[in-house]
């Protein structure tokens, strides 16, 4: 095992079990405990963000860089990016997680231009694959970076300049081979700047045009070189752009659909863009699984009394839990899995913080899993959601649904069986079994 930027980590996070006190243990991921017919390391395929786990300074908006990071010392880019890596690849092997996602500009630097930033990006792609076969670390996505540079100010695909959508699709291509050649299981769009400002300069039916016109270029790329890897679009309503065109799960699906883009893409939902679009994380995602298109999850979560991407470690049982419910009702997530898109605290400096912060998300999601597939396999919330539409079963109900009753026949059908009675709904029952099972584990 690699070991020379974590130190005082000298072996892989034990699982201790729930009475353990040990900060530095599992409490609930046992990784190969069945829960179903998987274990629960096939439930989860966790994975480390690079951009804030190995990338992240501890900078925002007031202030610079607070973390203690040994290896962001090397006098050179390159030699930054490679020391980068190893001690990226060290955190996987000693945290016991097999997936990580990047942005091109992550794990390789810019460089002065475009041809160096490619090259750069071809050498980090070399040194990654080493390191993936000597560790069996997997890449669960990867993406091009349509937002850092100055050039995207206006837009990427959707900019009003046709230069920059050409730079940002010559940068796709990069980044989809960079991708593919480390086997990625996805690759993920976000648009960052695809939105915009004001519109007092903005055609915003010509952008989405064009946003979709790039998404068309990059499918017919992918099909191409032959990338088997799942494409993925990820919703946000705001920040950077004030308004963004893929704003949350459903917006994007009616966009894709709208641009004859659905068969080729799902999504990737993010908790705290749900929130952010002022929904929550499980309605984002049974939104995009009712419409089979939950692909994979930014695991993360807001703060409710900010009003920003706080991209915070997750720790709240209750949405872990209703989260695997929707996961777990459609048999998983297939080739995605949970991506921790989350950052520690400014003021957590020590490189260790990174290690308590992952080991709270994966126990969070761990444990909201064991009380997801109870609450399924005990039917303690489908076999009310089952009854409660129980009249559509036959009669009238059925009728309606199968388009054999006109209008016509309804109303003959209501004068005969008078004014309907309500069911009760049951929402603080329902609460509480929830509850119920969360305390019981
Ligand atoms: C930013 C997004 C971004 C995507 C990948 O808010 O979460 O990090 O996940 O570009
Ligand atoms: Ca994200
Ligand atoms: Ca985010």
């Amino acid at each position: 095992m690699l070991n020379k930027f974590f130190p005082t980590i000298n072996k892989p996070i034990p699982y201790e079990g729930k009475a353990s006190k040990n900060a530095l243990a599992f409490k609930y991921y046992d990784r190969q405990q069945l829960v179903g017919s998987k274990t629960i390391a096939e439930h989860l395929r966790f994975s480390v963000a690079y951009w804030h786990t190995m990338m992240g300074t501890g900078s925002d908006m007031f202030g610079g860089p607070s973390f203690r990071r040994e290896w962001h010392k090397s006098a050179t880019p390159i030699g930054r990016a490679k020391e980068t890596m190893e001690a990226a690849f060290e955190l996987f092997q000693k945290l016991g997680i097999e997936y990580y996602c990047f942005h091109d500009r992550d794990i390789a630097p810019e460089g002065e231009n475009f041809s160096e930033a490619c090259k750069n990006l071809e050498t980090m792609v070399e040194f990654a694959k080493g390191l993936q076969k000597e560790t069996g670390v997997k890449l669960l996505w990867g993406t091009a970076n349509l937002f850092s540079n100055p050039i995207y100010s206006q837009g990427a695909a959707t900019s009003p300049n046709a230069h920059v959508m050409a730079h940002a699709a010559a940068q796709v291509k990069h980044a989809i081979d960079a991708t593919k050649e480390l086997g990625g299981e996805n690759y993920v769009f976000w648009g960052g700047r695809e939105g915009y400002e004001t519109l007092l300069n903005t055609d915003i039916k010509r952008e989405q045009q064009q946003m979709a016109r790039f998404l068309h270029m990059a499918v017919d790329y992918k099909q191409k070189i032959g990338f088997t890897g799942q494409f993925l679009i990820e919703p946000k309503p705001c920040e950077p752009t004030k308004h963004q065109y893929d704003t949350d799960a459903a917006t994007t699906l009616y966009f894709l659909k709208e641009y004859n883009l659905i068969d080729h893409f799902k999504l990737n939902i993010e908790a705290n863009h749900a929130t952010l679009a002022g929904h929550s994380f499980e309605h984002e995602l049974a939104v995009a699984s009712a419409a089979g298109k939950l692909g994979s999850v930014d695991a993360n979560r807001g703060d409710v009394l900010l009003g920003w991407d706080t991209d915070q470690f997750p720790t709240d049982l209750y949405s872990t839990t209703m989260a695997m419910v929707v996961v777990l009702k459609q048999h998983g997530l297939g080739s995605g899995g949970l991506n921790f898109d989350a950052k520690v605290r400014r003021s957590s400096n020590d490189p260790v913080d990174l290690f308590h912060a992952h080991i709270g998300g994966m126990d969070a999601f761990a444990h909201g899993l064991l009380i997801a597939q109870k609450i399924i396999d005990d039917k303690a919330l489908s076999s009310f959601i089952e009854e409660r539409y129980g009249s559509f079963r036959s009669g009238i109900g059925a009728q309606m649904m199968s388009g054999k009753a006109t209008l016509e026949e309804a109303e003959q059908w209501l004068l005969t069986a008078g004014a309907p009675v309500l069911q009760s709904g049951r929402q603080e029952m329902l609460e509480n079994i929830v509850n119920s099972y969360i305390f019981s584990y």
